[in-house]
């Protein structure tokens, strides 16, 4: 695949004769504009509103594009996965469905501890020849930007080859990646049980020198039971801190151990997962702007049966993002449709908050509201051309992709 220009675009490109779904955060529900226009110039949106309203020195210059009356979004935004892994635990699930409870499978070899082993023996190279085509099916549902974690490799050397992997997918494809240091999210072998001692490696091996090569826009972990102690979290997210890079959480997935408040205290821009969080936790985060990150993938994917508290991040007004979560144990889902679908079905999202948690509320998750998430001037022109007749339908549907043009950095 060669290698895309990632510049913007140059000149002036006009979309006219298009129902708009603006997202902007002063525009009513979803800011419709029904006989609407977009102008880009050099890659950045410089008008979205009303055909009619255009100023005319943008109307009479620049190649059109003709709409016929489609739909425009804001390109779709996957703020929370694990796209770079190597092979798939297909075996597991079919382990599972045969009876087989966590612990066998783990027994067996399985669980996160297998895809460490197989990530650890791929090539940097291979592992984004085994990325590119869960992109490929993220991009072809009209995403634009996505978030992609490391976290299988639990070394220097394996974590930094993930990280590096993320930054070639954004290389070999029009997308914007935004790559995260998920060190804390599981223990390695070679770590024998002492998690602390693996924390202190996270936090004053790694982490340095991952930041130091400038791998990492943010960094992760996950705070649970089965994972890391919001003791041993603080301590990651204390040297993140002093890096100067921004925290997010898997937070309260399977329990509460008040993942929501710890990541609120750091001033995370998200707190994931959710399913135990409290009002207390609601509450924190309303207050210190973090972001609840709504994953229904793993929720449906795990039969979990405890649902995050969509009242309480409503009552608190926290703003709600929805992503695949994509990964090989818990949601090996690559559907961006589809995650709105479970967002609305299984937790009652309305269409405009799953609408809005996968673009405007994702790009709040990413730190990135500045430049992409929403139609508005200065923003970056990534867009989503829909054949349908009501924005509804891209919540409704199951399995059925109507994106009509994918457009991104005006190209
Ligand atoms: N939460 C999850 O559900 C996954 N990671 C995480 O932090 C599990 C990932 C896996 O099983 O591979
Ligand atoms: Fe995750």
């Amino acid at each position: 695949m060669a290698a895309q220009n990632k510049s913007r675009a140059g000149g002036l490109h006009l979309w006219r004769n298009a129902r708009l779904a603006t997202m902007a955060e002063g525009d009513a529900g979803l800011g419709i504009v029904d006989k609407g226009a977009i102008a880009a110039r050099d890659g950045l949106i410089v008008y979205a509103g009303p055909e009619a309203d255009m100023p005319s020195a943008l109307a009479q210059g620049g190649e059109t594009t003709d709409c016929e009356g489609r739909w425009i979004t804001p390109g779709l935004i996957d703020c929370h996965t694990h796209l770079i892994h190597a092979g798939n635990r297909a075996n597991e699930f079919e382990m599972q469905l045969a009876g087989a409870s966590y612990e066998e499978v783990a027994r067996a070899g399985g669980g996160i501890v297998s895809s460490v082993k197989s990530l650890r023996a791929a090539s940097e190279d291979e592992l984004v020849a085994q990325t590119l085509p869960r992109l490929d099916a993220l991009m072809a549902e009209g995403v634009t930007t996505v978030e992609v974690k490391s976290g299988y490799g639990l070394d220097l050397g394996n974590e930094r080859k993930s990280l590096r992997a993320a930054r070639q997918l954004d290389k070999q494809r029009p997308v914007t990646v935004r790559t995260t240091f998920l060190g804390a999210h599981a223990l390695p072998p070679e770590a024998k049980g002492d998690k602390d001692a693996f924390v202190d490696l996270v936090a004053n091996t790694i982490l340095p020198a991952i930041a130091a090569e400038g791998l990492a826009d943010a960094v992760d972990g996950f705070c649970e039971g089965i994972a890391f102690s919001p003791e041993q979290i603080a301590r990651v997210f204390d040297k993140a801190k002093a890096l100067g890079l921004p925290v997010k959480l898997h937070a309260d997935q399977l329990s509460n151990l008040h993942g929501a408040e710890l990541a609120a205290r750091y001033g995370a821009l998200s707190a994931d997962h959710l399913e135990y969080t409290d009002e207390a936790g609601a509450a924190a985060m309303a207050k210190a702007g973090t972001v609840a990150t709504i994953l229904p993938g793993a929720y449906y994917f795990i039969r979990e049966t405890r649902k995050p508290p969509i009242g309480l991040f409503r009552q608190h007004g926290v703003k709600m993002a929805v992503a695949t979560d994509n990964n090989p144990g818990t949601s090996p889902l690559t559907s961006l449709l589809l995650t709105m679908n479970m967002a609305a079905t299984l937790f009652g999202l309305t269409v405009e908050e799953c609408l809005a948690g996968t673009t405007r509320e994702a790009a709040r998750a990413l730190g990135l509201l500045g430049q992409t998430g929403t139609l508005e001037a200065g923003k970056s022109a990534d867009l989503a051309i829909w054949d349908i007749e009501r924005p509804a339908e891209l919540v409704y549907r199951m399995g059925f992709n109507p994106l009509h043009a994918r457009i991104w950095r005006g190209q």
